[in-house]
């Protein structure tokens, strides 16, 4: 028996998993606990900027190592986390503020600038990003702008700075790099093209790893702070969307797929980028995942619109609406509320930043003609409707743009075990949903770290089918009768597009 931590920090929480590679009746499989969970978010400064608390979140982590090392000895440690943020290292090698948090508005004003020194469709080309606005590539020019990178060592992504803090070495991730929009996706490294065009020196960024490359070993105050001995910190797909992609327990490559927490990622997996106008014109991305692959997907909003409403409410503290608190209530309220009354663009940007969800939502029926949802069911109702015309844009586009034929479409992460959504994805895609595990984000990141040290062997395929041995997963088989329903209301979300002013 052999065991990993991982360390999977999402926006709204955080954990570290425990996960032993046993041996079960003669075949290997993994057995996760989780050892450790806190809350995370993005909190403004006295300045107004949007932050993370690092300093607590790693922290959390060391405590979650430690209660992972009590449970026996540890062979890896792998961290992932959301992409495209990032810390800045000081001459003194210090961090020198918390990070600014990708909701922040700081970079509107210079996306304008960067696209006259790079024009949209040339940075597609060499990156394949999908356009959003917080992408490393406009914070860093924001930093720069703002007199933020004066004197700075190194920028280091959230999973390279809290392995940084570990272990004292600095690098750069693949998975997660590929996220900044400032790598060149024909050579997989930084493009010092695209960092001169933004002003940015081409050290700041430290040198590009694979996952599975072993990063270095915890540092004697981390030890102490930890029980735990020298272990080895190790590359995984640090991207939390890539470590997720590794865990789906899917057997061939005819899948598509939806991440779904915070976000929804939506899309399929491929062995190459597509790096079209096409597919820049419907803003898709190709983030770089384990073993060469890509990760063709958009960016959905997710469970954020949920997440963010049930803030509101909570906030609101309006006894009228305290179902809204509870999850499996809320969810069940919203399955009685007739389907796809109102239905919203959820990746419109006034979903993007922090604030009152209920209101926006109902700003935005309101200037389409649509009924305004009025409770807290009706607003959820309202939001899995509108995740669902998405998935179904979304993956149709995936597999139309990239040639890439599909069969069944996985849902994994915390939204699999919401069933309505489930349901609606299969019916409005038309595919079959196997749905779960909630935690492939936590299996991908160990199965990384499983073959870097011979604990497993093998390519995706067979690392995939290791992690599905024993799992129980949900499956949901489209009702051919709800097809032409979802079809209308695609057409009346994306129809509805131009209309909507607010
Ligand atoms: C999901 C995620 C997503 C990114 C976003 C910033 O957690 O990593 O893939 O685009 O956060």
């Amino acid at each position: 028996m052999t065991a990993f931590a991982a360390v999977d920090l999402g926006a709204s929480s955080g954990r570290v998993i425990r996960a032993e590679v046993a041996r079960v009746g003669g075949e290997r499989r993994l057995v996760l606990e989780e050892v450790a969970r806190f809350a995370n978010g993005a909190v403004p400064d006295g300045a107004g900027t949007l932050r993370w608390d690092l300093t607590g979140l790693f922290g959390e982590v060391v405590q979650g190592l430690r209660a992972a090392g009590r449970r026996g000895p540890l062979a890896g440690i792998g961290i992932d986390s959301w992409a495209v943020d990032y810390g800045l290292i000081g001459a003194d090698g210090a961090l020198v503020a918390e990070p600014v948090a990708y909701r922040d508005e700081r970079t509107a004003p210079v996306i304008a600038g960067v696209h006259s020194a790079v024009d949209p469709e040339e940075l597609y080309r060499i990156a394949g990003m999908q356009h959003l606005p917080f992408n490393t590539i406009y914070q860093l020019a924001a930093e720069r702008a703002a007199g933020g990178l004066e004197g700075v060592e190194r920028a280091l992504l959230i999973p390279d700075l809290l392995a940084y803090l570990l272990t004292g070495v600095a690098v750069s991730e693949l998975t997660n790099a590929s996220t900044t929009a400032l790598l060149d996706q024909r050579t997989r490294t930084w493009s010092t093209d695209l960092l001169g065009r933004i002003g940015v020196r081409a050290g700041l960024l430290p040198d590009v790893v694979e996952p599975g490359h072993v990063i270095g070993t915890l540092s004697e105050s981390v030890r102490e702070a930890t029980g735990l001995g020298e272990v080895p910190v190790i590359a995984v797909g640090s991207h939390d969307t890539a470590s997720a992609v590794a865990g789906i327990p899917a057997r061939g490559a005819d899948f598509a797929y939806v991440s779904c927490g915070t976000w929804s990622l939506v899309g399929v997996e491929l062995t190459e980028p597509v790096l079209t106008e096409a597919s820049r014109a419907a803003n898709f991305t190709n983030e770089l995942g384990v073993d060469g692959t890509v990760r063709y997907l958009r960016n959905v909003m997710g469970l954020w619109l949920l997440q963010e409403s049930q803030r509101a409410w909570r906030e609101a503290g309006d006894p009228g609406t305290d179902i809204s608190t509870d999850i499996t209530a809320l969810l069940d309220a919203a399955a009685r509320v007739p389907a796809r009354r109102t239905l919203v663009d959820v990746d419109h940007p006034d979903f993007l930043p922090p604030g009152d969800m209920p209101a926006r939502i109902a700003a935005h029926a309101r200037a389409s003609g649509q009924p305004v949802p009025a409770t807290a069911a009706e607003v959820t109702r309202c939001i899995l409707d509108s995740l669902t015309v998405a998935y179904r844009r979304a993956v149709r586009e995936a597999t139309e743009l990239s040639g890439h034929p599909v069969r069944v479409l996985h849902i994994v992460g915390g939204g699999s075990r919401n069933a309505l959504l489930c349901q609606a994805a299969a019916d409005a895609t038309g595919l079959p949903v196997i749905a779960g595990p909630d935690e492939s984000t936590a299996i991908g990141n160990v199965l990384v770290q499983a073959r870097a040290v011979g604990a497993l062997t093998g390519d995706l395929v067979a690392l995939r089918a290791v992690a599905a041995r024993g799992l129980t997963l949900a499956r949901y088989e489209p009702d051919p009768t709800e097809r032409a329903a979802w079809a209308a209301a695609e057409e009346r979300v994306h129809g509805a597009e131009e209309r909507v002013h607010v």
